[in-house]
C-alpha cells in the first residue's frame, strides 16, 4: 500500500493548532520522501478557491466540500491530501470522507484544544472581535461547532506538544500501512 493515497483531516475550532500541526506533519511527510503532499489549509482554500464565501451553514458545508472534492481527486491520484479547515458540521465531515473514500483512507483528526484555551490564547485577536460582536457567527461563540463523535485520532494541544501531536498522527499512519 505504499502507493496508497490517503487524506488527513484536521477539525477544530479557530486557534485550536489544526494549521500549526498539518504544517509539521507535511514537512515530517516530506522528509520521508517518495510522495507528493498537498496542504489545503483553511487561510489559502479560503483565499484561492473559496474566495466569495462567508461563513453561514451552507457558504462553510460548501467550502468543506470543495476542501473534500479536492482531497479526493489527490487521494485517487496516489497523493496525500492534509486539511485544516474549522468545518464545524457533522454532515460536511461527512460527506467529505464519502468522496475520498471512494479511493483511499480517511484518516479524521479532531483538533479538540477546548475553547477556554483557544480563547485565553487568542493569537488572532478573533476571539475578542467575537466577544465584542465586531465578527458574527463566529465558531464557538455565536456559531456551532459540532464535535466529532467517531474521529480516527483526538489530539488536545494543551496536553501535547506539536512533536507528540506530529507523532501520534505518524504512529497512525504507520499502523495503517499507508508509510
Ligand atoms: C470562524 C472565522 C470566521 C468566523 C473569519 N468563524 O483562525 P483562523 O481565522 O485563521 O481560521 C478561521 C478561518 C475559518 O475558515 P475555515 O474555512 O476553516 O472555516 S469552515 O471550515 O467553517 O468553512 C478564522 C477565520 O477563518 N474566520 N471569520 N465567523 N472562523
Amino acid at each position: 500500500r505504499a502507493h496508497q493515497g490517503f487524506t488527513v483531516f484536521f477539525t477544530g475550532l479557530s486557534g485550536a493548532g489544526k494549521s500549526t500541526i498539518a504544517n509539521a506533519l507535511m514537512v515530517s511527510l516530506l522528509e520521508r520522501g517518495g510522495r507528493a503532499v498537498t496542504l489545503l489549509d483553511g487561510d489559502l482554500v479560503r483565499k484561492h478557491l473559496s474566495s466569495e464565501l462567508g461563513f453561514s451553514r451552507e457558504h462553510r458545508m460548501l467550502n468543506v466540500s470543495r476542501i473534500g472534492f479536492v482531497a479526493s481527486e489527490i487521494t485517487k491520484n496516489g497523493g496525500v491530501a492534509v486539511c485544516a479547515p474549522i468545518a464545524p458540521y457533522a454532515e460536511s465531515r461527512l460527506a467529505a470522507r464519502q468522496m475520498v473514500e471512494a479511493y483511499g483512507p480517511f484518516v479524521e483528526i479532531h483538533v479538540s484544544t477546548s475553547l477556554e484555551v483557544c480563547e485565553q490564547r487568542d493569537r488572532k485577536g478573533l476571539y475578542a472581535l467575537a466577544r465584542a460582536g465586531k465578527i458574527q457567527s463566529f465558531t464557538g461563540i455565536s456559531d456551532p461547532y459540532e464535535v466529532p463523535e467517531n474521529p480516527e485520532l483526538r489530539i488536545d494541544t494543551a496536553t501535547l506538544t506539536q512533536t507528540e501531536a506530529v507523532q501520534r498522527v505518524l504512529d497512525y499512519l504507520v499502523a495503517l500501512g499507508v508509510i
